[in-house]
């Protein structure tokens, strides 16, 4: 693995994000790009923002459906990181201009209540160690164009992170059959598509025993109190400004996330 790949591949995806530029794969032009390589990139793109003032407040699997393995062609789950500046509060607009090409999905989100660490986590195990269980909506823009990527791409990638809208409103898990938790999801008041939560890895549980058994082999875990943004339910939809998308649960309510209007100049 080489150092200058990693700080290669970290300055183009933050200055992709930063300038609102998509571009090319960067696994064409660095052969040296692969899987182990790629977390480390994401690594360092994460302590980057740690160093500018961001925290970290929880992790994200991404690709835990079929819906997304289908979409982006990979049918591999990965993990990524989420800072307190992706959070958007509910209620407050989405404002597309800071992004390049937004994409809004439902995720089932984890407010962990003990730290949860691999290896040999079961989905039992992880849903013991969780303290609520809450609606969310995850807004991914990827920092490659038309979100075409491979795997070592999108882990660079921090896993197209952008923003993401969770509802105070928690439920206790044991309370809850996860697998059968529907989620009906509307753009601009149109349903749009339906899943279960067994679309995430079967049980939602069963994504975050893989996340802390992932986390393991590269020495992390999962700590009391981090959100975990299980995956998304459905293929993520594209937004238009001055719309709103919302995800409507069996019992775990709806969070809707209005997109601001376009600015007028
Ligand atoms: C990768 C991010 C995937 C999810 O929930 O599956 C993700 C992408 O689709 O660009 O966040
Ligand atoms: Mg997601």
């Amino acid at each position: 693995m080489s150092d200058a790949i990693v700080d290669a591949v970290a300055t183009e995806l933050l200055a992709r994000e930063t300038e609102r530029r998509d571009g090319g794969r960067l696994t064409e032009q660095h052969a040296g790009l692969d899987l182990d390589t790629a977390y480390v990139v994401q690594r360092e793109l994460i302590a980057r923002k740690l160093a500018a003032g961001e925290r970290v407040v929880g992790v994200k699997l991404g690709l835990t459906s079929r819906a997304k393995q289908q979409r982006m062609g990979i049918d591999s789950p990965l993990t990524a990181v989420i800072t307190d500046a992706m959070a958007v509060d509910v209620g407050t607009p989405l404002e597309t201009s800071e992004l390049i090409h937004p994409r809004v999905e439902p995720e089932i989100v984890f407010v962990m209540g003990q730290r949860l660490a691999g290896p040999g986590v079961t989905a039992a195990s992880a849903m013991a160690a969780v303290h609520s269980v809450h609606a969310g909506l995850e807004v991914i823009d990827s920092r490659y164009a038309d979100f075409s990527f491979a795997l070592p791409d999108v882990v660079a990638d921090n896993a197209s992170s952008a923003r993401f809208v969770v509802s105070p409103d928690g439920f206790d898990p044991a309370g809850l059959d996860l697998a059968l938790e529907a989620a009906v999801l509307r753009v601009d008041g149109e349903v749009v598509d339906t899943a279960t939560g067994a679309a995430v890895q079967g049980h939602p549980a069963q994504a975050l025993a893989l996340a802390a058994n992932a986390l393991a082999e590269r020495g992390e875990a999962i700590e009391a109190g981090m959100l975990v943004l299980t995956g998304g339910l459905t293929d993520a939809v594209f937004v238009t400004p001055g719309g709103e998308v919302s995800v409507e649960f069996t019992t775990l309510g709806s969070v809707t996330l209005p997109i601001a209007p376009e600015a007028t100049p």
